[in-house]
């Protein structure tokens, strides 16, 4: 009986900006699983596509002056275009703005909701008063309720990590006047996610992929689960049934597109999506660290809810860091796909090698150009180039080109076989840098093998025996360019091509590694496959990063200056007045603060001051000094200050300040 269909996706990149090789960090690992699979004769089709909704894409359509629609459609085509220069080979890249998504989107909130999953809830919204609008996510910044830390709308992404609901964020602000925010009642619909804690604990248990994702949704399940608010004021969406004002909230749409592209790629391609939705097939997911929340929790909840096959594993990837330090676009802390890689000319299997081969696919991976051109030059150049080229250009040059008679040795075979084990268990385990590690192993012994057996010398004496070495030699070649071409497929095919093995190796098993090499075969022409770095170009590709960064401090810095500098506006808010000292006493349980009666003129303000330090009480009665006087009321042990007085800060020594002669109390200072 064929096992049961593999669907495999990748979280879809927001059509918002150019891809980085922060995404590769996920879609190169999930590119090589299923060439993996696919190796070992699995039935797998391969999903992704752009997320065309949310409200970052409509901000920032509005601030290029053009349509959220053009917009998404130029980054779908960017991706398109990165992934296949990068020979990431979705079977299908969809759109969420694609009609069939709104359809599927649609059925299964309604289906949700005739399962008694949706309830309305009126709730207290971020609300711009200036700007007239509600504020819906990343129209609104402030601080995690849970942390405290800043946060955007609808995530704590600088502190816990927290998914935060409309309204949650404390202290909100605008972010398109800068304007503090006030909070509006509205009716909002919700996704009953409480419901489904004993579900997801028990569905958790069983889920495959990272221990990391399993493990940190387990964690977040166990605590209380908070209903889902899956509803928006704004146009730019899949509408919501039944109400044409609210859109539903890109994190129900984006997942769903998993399922439409299936649809769509079924459509298109003869089969029936239903097999990999309805009917129990494998789903794997694999996404980034940062959105674990969404497919371990709320993504299998509304496929249990609305009646779809459930996720069998999610593979989360962990962080990527540039040159040591955290990936950021905004300190230029970031590598372009296209831009910085493809079009220097560099070769996506390069790269692709580096991302599988760094570390374990759920650590941190460090990028920087030197330690790239490192692994180029010893691993692909020294180790395994090098190998496949000796065996080819010795036989072409003593054996006519075609492969030599004589036996495999057994050892040879053996060591494939091992290998090919350790690969197959590596690779079901989602741990690809052991399956790079392992290929690269038989790349050694290759080399040793060819070393000790020293072919160059047998050929004067023994042809027959240097026969048999090369076409073992021959075979671990063969084995190398079959194990190695889920990470480097374009090489390993051209590899293939030189060994003359007669289709492409991105089609065969990886059990045919075993298969022997014929004798008397044609092979193809030697060439190298990988060329050394050299240091000038090295050097240059690190001058164009390094130059970024430099960018990006530059318009830090000019930012924070724009920051130092206040218009004549907010000077003038600033109400700064001399005020006559009337009287003075220190405050209770404090040895710094002192209470002072204040004259303004036509009133007398309560001021607490941080002066006791440097001041006496009984020195101060009658003096004049400078007061900003609407700053609003604030408690200080206990008693009010309703106003502050000016001092100059030396060493943290107060020193008040006064007009040059007496004036009259409550002058404005300007
Ligand atoms: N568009 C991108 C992200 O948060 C987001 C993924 C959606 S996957 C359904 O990484
Ligand atoms: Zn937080």
């Amino acid at each position: 009986m064929p096992s049961a269909p593999i669907l495999v996706t990748c979280g879809l990149p927001y059509a918002n900006g150019p891809c980085h090789i922060g995404h590769l960090r996920t879609y190169v690992p999930a590119d090589i699983f299923v060439r993996g699979l696919r190796k070992l004769g699995r039935d797998v089709a391969f999903i992704c596509g752009s997320d065309a909704h949310g409200t970052p894409i409509v901000v920032n359509a509005e601030s290029q002056g053009i349509s959220p629609e053009t917009l998404v459609a130029r980054y779908h085509q960017h991706f398109d275009q990165a992934f296949k220069g990068m020979n990431v080979a979705f079977d299908y890249f969809g759109s969420t703005h694609n009609p069939s998504n709104f359809v599927r989107t649609q059925e299964m909130v309604t289906a949700l909701m005739e399962n008694g999953h949706v309830y309305p809830r009126e709730i207290e919204l971020a609300y711009c008063p200036s700007c007239q609008r509600f504020l819906p996510d990343r129209y609104v910044e402030g601080e995690c309720p849970y942390c405290g830390k800043p946060a955007r709308g609808d995530e704590c992404d600088q502190g816990c990590g927290r998914h935060l609901e409309p309204g949650e964020i404390k202290n909100a602000v605008c972010k398109v006047c800068g304007g503090s925010a006030d909070y509006r009642k509205q009716t909002h619909y919700f996704f009953k996610l409480s419901s489904f804690q004993d579900f997801l604990i028990d569905y958790l248990q069983t889920l495959g992929g990272t221990i990391t994702a399993r493990n940190y949704a387990l964690e977040w399940v166990r605590q209380e689960l908070k209903d889902w608010c899956i509803t928006r004021n704004m146009s730019w969406g899949v509408p919501f049934p039944g109400h044409n004002e609210l859109v539903v909230y890109v994190w129900v749409d984006a997942p769903i597109g998993y399922i439409s592209f299936s649809e769509e790629w079924c459509e298109k391609s003869g089969r029936n999506w239903k097999a990999y939705w309805k009917d129990g097939a494998r789903i794997i997911h694999f996404i980034g660290g940062d959105i674990v929340y969404h497919h371990c929790i709320f993504w299998p909840a509304m496929l249990k809810g609305s009646g779809y096959t459930l996720p069998s594993a999610v593979v989360a990837s962990g962080m990527l860091k540039i040159d040591d330090r955290k990936f950021s676009k905004s300190r230029g802390y970031v590598i372009w796909v296209i831009d910085d890689y493809l079009e220097k000319g560099l070769h996506p299997d390069l790269l692709r090698y580096y991302l599988a081969s760094y570390t374990s696919h759920t650590k941190e991976v460090n990028f920087a150009w030197k330690i790239f051109a490192d692994k180029v030059n010893t691993e692909l150049v020294g180790a395994l180039g090098n190998f496949i080229n000796r065996a080819l250009t010795f036989t072409a040059k003593n054996f006519d080109g075609k492969v030599p008679n004589g036996e495999i040795d057994p050892e040879v075979l053996k060591k494939i076989e091992a290998v090919m084990q350790e690969m197959t268990s590596a690779l079901e385990e989602y741990e690809f840098k052991k399956m790079c590690d392992g290929v690269m192993a038989l790349a050694d012994y290759g080399n040793i093998y060819f070393q000790s057996h020293e072919p160059w010398k047998l050929i004067k004496t023994d042809r027959e025996s240097a026969g048999a070495v090369l076409r073992s030699c021959l075979q671990i070649a063969k084995a190398l360019a079959v194990f190695m071409e889920p990470v480097m497929p374009s090489k390993m095919d051209a590899a293939g091509r030189q060994l003359g093995l007669p289709g492409p190796v991105g089609e065969m098993l990886f059990c045919e590694a075993l298969a022997p090499m014929e004798e008397g075969a044609d092979l193809g022409h030697p060439e190298l496959l990988f060329s050394r770095m050299e240091e000038a170009q090295v050097k240059e590709l690190d001058r164009v990063f390094k130059e970024r960064i430099r960018q990006a401090d530059a318009r830090e810095k000019t930012k924070t200056e724009e920051k130092k500098l206040i218009s004549y506006d907010q000077f003038q808010a600033l109400d700064i007045r001399v005020g006559e000292i009337l009287q003075a006493e220190r405050i209770k349980g404090s040895n710094k603060l002192l209470k002072l009666m204040v004259s303004l003129g036509d009133e007398t303000r309560q001021v607490v001051a941080g002066i006791a330090t440097n001041y006496a009480p009984e020195d101060l009665a009658g003096r004049q000094i400078a007061v900003l006087a609407n700053l609003e009321p604030a408690k200080l042990f206990g008693v009010e200050s309703q106003a502050m007085i000016l001092a100059a800060d030396v060493d943290g020594a107060a020193v008040l300040l006064g007009p040059e002669k007496r004036v009259a109390p409550g002058s404005k200072v300007r």
